[in-house]
């Protein structure tokens, strides 16, 4: 088998993404820490033009972006499929894929406070709504009975999303208005390639916490 490298950074939810997809699919590969204020030249030569992370590099040729990746992976190692077989049901996994893309639910986290952060927050619920009723309703993961892509790409929220709410301060993800979803994020922590391949909290904690004032301004 052809050589797997991921470059990635710990705390990012794009490479959590490969990380699940790769081992659910029983992938081996060799991990590569970036340290994005000091990036290698491996990345900057293998994606020169966004040079960000996750760099998935397969037999020396890298592919970058964790939606295109995520697709590459499904196609190269077909086994243990995480999108479904027949097309239209395919197709409308990836139409939850680009929902999640624009990452509205997470607005609320870049704002300090005031209008603009309550507007956010108010379409985060919306959005985490729609997640719920029209994304997931009753099953227990977004593939159905079992956990497929459109899991791995929410799955920022199963770990992230809370993290984020302690740091501003604001609770949107509560078993008495959103049920379905609060139970998906357990579901989805339960599956042990994800529970095994989860950031440490308090070290999540303490970079968003960081992220927000330095990065972002916020105080
Ligand atoms: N759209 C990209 C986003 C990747 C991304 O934003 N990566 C961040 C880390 S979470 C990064 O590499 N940042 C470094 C930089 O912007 O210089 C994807 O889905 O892969």
């Amino acid at each position: 088998m052809e050589e797997v490298k991921l470059h990635g950074f710990w705390a990012s939810p794009f490479s959590h993404k490969v990380i699940w997809a790769l081992k659910l699919k029983g992938v081996k590969y060799e991990y590569i820490e970036e340290d994005l204020s000091n990036k290698t030249q491996l990345l900057l030569q293998y994606n020169p033009i966004h040079k960000k992370i996750p760099v998935l590099v397969h037999g020396g040729k890298p592919i970058v972006e964790s939606g295109v990746i995520l697709e590459y992976i499904e196609e190269t190692w077909p086994e243990n499929p995480l999108l479904p077989e027949d097309a239209y049901e395919r197709a409308m996994a990836r139409f939850w894929i680009q929902f999640g893309e624009d990452r509205k639910a997470l607005k609320f986290f870049t704002y300090g406070s005031g209008k603009k952060q309550e507007e956010a927050i108010k379409e985060a619920l919306e959005v985490l709504k729609i997640m719920e009723e029209k994304g997931l309703g009753d099953n227990k993961f977004f593939g159905g009975g079992a956990i497929g892509l459109v899991d791995i790409s929410f799955g920022w929220f199963a770990y992230g999303f809370e993290c984020m709410e302690e740091v501003v301060g604001v609770k949107l993800l509560e078993p008495s208005t959103l049920p379905r979803l609060c139970a998906w994020v357990q579901n989805f922590k339960q599956v042990t390639v994800i529970k095994e391949n989860l950031p440490n909290r308090e070290k999540l904690l303490t970079h968003l916490k960081w992220f927000r004032e330095k990065v972002l301004g916020i105080c």
